[in-house]
């Protein structure tokens, strides 16, 4: 069996924990297709924090806390930056991050794509799953904002860790998606698979860049394999992170049918043939959608591996 996964976030790769472990019972393979939307050049280093993510935490090394960088993390670099005034200073590295920082922004220098790059540092991490960048190429989420400086596009990761979200949002723009191509061995993953799972992964800053890479919305729309959906949403609030305020920039109710509509069912043009919600949200309804109600917390890898095995038997 070959499951493909679409996933960004922490969420993404805490869910993917769980899909791993469903996949070493049945001996399924797996591959998981992530955001680059946030990534971003910083004092000459390539950061790739939705890639990081996954690779730590399937490798054991993701701070639980945080739910972002390493554990047993130092912050001299941070501090040595700081001391020289330089910008930004809402934005952290800590020291062993840089490392991997390091080597990816030295291979992209010297010409490898970030596929390649990923794949090399995963020869450290062993995730236990392929990873795969959406994309080799540039493609950068950024919000189009408003104050008093006027309407201006900053990048995601201004938006998301300096403003918190909390500044006048009209749109976001995925810069550099309709040129972007998907990265080798994308295209052939979903078009192989024999399922293909949405991670409760924020869909509008997660999952909704992965999906602007030209062909990969149509070949999941198209693959043969059934697409199955899980809410990031319980109970009318994000798990974690601030995807009521992203969904509420596209006017999007945030609730498990909100976001399942959003996605949309395959009858209608859309995604998803399958939508697993949390129990408290039995009633929700995605139509042309099969939506079943399990319970939806990764509280732990057996949790998280029993939420995959539903979207299997939904299918
Ligand atoms: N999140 C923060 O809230 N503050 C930071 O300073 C910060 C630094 C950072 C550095 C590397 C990295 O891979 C992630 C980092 N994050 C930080 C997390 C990141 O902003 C977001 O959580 C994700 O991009 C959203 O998925």
């Amino acid at each position: 069996m070959r499951i493909v996964v679409l996933a960004g976030g922490i969420g993404g790769a805490r869910f993917l924990l769980g899909v791993r472990a469903y996949a070493r019972e049945v001996g399924a393979e797996v591959t998981a297709v992530v955001n680059v939307g946030d990534d971003l050049w910083l004092h000459g280093l390539k950061i790739c924090p939705d890639l990081d993510s996954v690779m730590y935490t399937l490798g054991g090394g993701a701070d639980p806390e945080r739910g972002w960088g390493r554990v047993g993390e130092s912050w001299t670099v941070k501090e040595e930056l700081a001391a020289y005034g330089a910008e930004p200073t809402w934005f952290g590295l800590g020291d062993k991050d840089i490392a991997t920082h390091l080597v990816r922004s030295t291979m992209i220098n010297g010409g490898y794509p970030l596929s390649a790059v990923t794949e090399a540092l995963a020869t450290r991490w062993q995730p236990g799953v392929r990873l795969l960048p959406a994309t080799d190429d540039r493609l950068e989420t950024h919000a189009v904002v408003e104050d008093e400086q006027g309407q201006r596009a900053i990048h995601f990761q201004e938006w998301w860790v300096r403003y918190r979200a909390n500044i006048a949002t009209h749109r976001f723009v995925f810069v550099g998606a309709e040129t972007a191509k998907p990265a080798p061995g994308v295209l052939e993953a979903i078009g192989s698979a024999d399922l293909v799972l949405v991670a409760p992964s924020n869909p509008v800053v997660s999952i909704a860049p992965v999906l602007a890479v030209p062909g990969l919305r149509a070949a999941v729309a198209d693959s043969p394999a059934p697409v199955v959906g899980v809410s990031p949403i319980i109970g009318g609030a994000p798990v974690r992170g601030m995807a009521d305020r992203c969904l509420a920039v596209l006017g999007v109710e945030c609730s498990a049918a909100g976001v399942g509509r959003l996605y949309g069912g395959r009858p209608d043009g859309g995604l998803l043939d399958g939508w697993l919600v949390a129990e408290e949200d039995a009633g929700a309804v995605v139509p042309g959608v099969t939506v079943r109600a399990v319970p939806l917390r990764m509280t732990d890898e057996a949790a998280t591996a029993a939420m995959v095995r539903a979207a299997v038997e939904l299918t």
